[in-house]
């Protein structure tokens, strides 16, 4: 169970966490909802909830008992009490300042820690099981069945909204019980924004357009990412294509075991920038995904971490020219003893649609 990982990571100098935000209660109980908190704890762990979901949660939580909240804060500090909770260490990135203040005023014998990083939290949701392997695989699946058929429907004239939309239905009604993110379709010069939003332009021949979107299954994202060209492109775009693509997989090619996310990503811009296109790939090269669609570890020039078996990263470079276009090629992989396996099947040659 995925919370007895959490309660083995507890420091000494606390006696229970207090969870927070919904997608590590979702992780550590399996159970979804926006509304609860898990006090969990050596001597035994309770999910605090409203009645809307204590039936629901009753059925699905079997690591931890489930109480009404209608009586807070005295359950809760009776379980505190009971669990012998002195010092409560918090997770504090998804916790308001209220609610902060508000569990500060009501727990008068348990001390409330507040860290800033209590990233192993972050790090025990790093390696996935082979079930998790599944469920992301199975998004990553419908993903591509749905990019497929939109790609097959588009056609100059359609604006980004409406391919966006398009893509959207076909994720959800290929089996994704819901979107990573806001799906993202950028044409011409709106996709020299990595994370452009789908507008009312109408796409035209001699665009390039990016279309970054995944599925959810069993709360497990996928993300992916591909630049095509309609009707014709430049040879300024193609260069930049086959730059992008070979930093990808130059990128891909560093991941295995032991070695540092940094190298990963200095593998895709140190080409970029002896490319010439330093200054335009300003963000990381790839990012862990789970029940979170940006989790633990960065493939960025800042991360500390080292890849490990078992970690699920996108690796996605780009070059974005300020007022013109942009190109970004993302694949997803879970790292493996001898190296990684890749989610993604999608081809990788620049498509042109006509
Ligand atoms: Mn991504």
């Amino acid at each position: 169970m995925n919370i007895e990982k959490l309660i083995s990571s507890l420091p000494d100098y606390a006696d229970g966490f207090l969870i927070t935000s919904e997608c590590n209660i979702f992780y550590f109980t399996g159970f979804e909802c926006d509304a609860g908190v898990l006090l969990a704890t050596k001597n035994g762990s309770c999910f605090f909830t409203d009645s809307r979901y204590t039936e629901a949660a009753e059925n699905t939580i079997k690591c931890a008992q489930v109480l009404d909240n209608a009586d807070f804060p005295e359950v809760f500090t009776k379980a505190c009490e009971r669990f012998g909770v002195r010092r409560l260490l918090c997770e504090t990135s998804r916790m308001t300042v209220r609610a902060a203040k508000r569990y500060g005023e009501l727990l008068k014998d348990t001390e409330l820690l507040f860290e800033d990083d209590i990233s192993f939290i972050g790090n025990i949701r790093r390696r996935k099981s082979e079930q998790e392997e599944l469920l992301i695989e199975k998004a990553q699946r419908i993903s591509e069945k749905a990019f497929t058929d939109v790609l097959r429907e588009l056609r100059p004239g359609m604006t980004e909204k409406e391919i966006a939309l398009k893509l959207d239905f076909a994720m959800l009604n290929g089996g994704a019980e819901a979107l990573s993110f806001q799906t993202i379709v950028v044409s011409g010069e709106n996709s020299s924004k990595p994370h452009g939003v789908p507008s009312d332009r109408k796409v035209g021949f001699g665009d390039m357009i990016t279309f970054d979107f995944g599925s959810v299954v069993g709360g497990y994202h996928s993300d992916m990412t591909r630049t095509v060209a309609l009707g014709s492109c430049s040879d300024v775009q193609k260069n930049v294509y086959c730059v992008v693509l070979e930093a990808q997989e130059r990128a891909l090619r560093a991941i295995k075991p032991d070695v540092t996310c940094v190298s990963v990503d200095s593998a895709a811009r140190d080409f970029i920038r002896e490319k010439g296109y330093g200054d335009c790939f300003g963000h990381g090269t790839g990012h862990g995904v789970g029940v979170e669609i940006h989790e633990y570890p960065n493939l960025s020039p800042l991360s500390r971490e080292t890849l490990k078996p078992g970690d699920v990263v996108t690796v996605e470079p780009g070059i974005y020219v300020r007022g013109s276009f942009g190109v970004r090629i993302e694949d997803m992989v879970i790292v493996k003893e001898n190296g990684y396996r890749n989610f993604t099947q999608f081809d990788k040659n620049l498509i042109t649609i006509f």
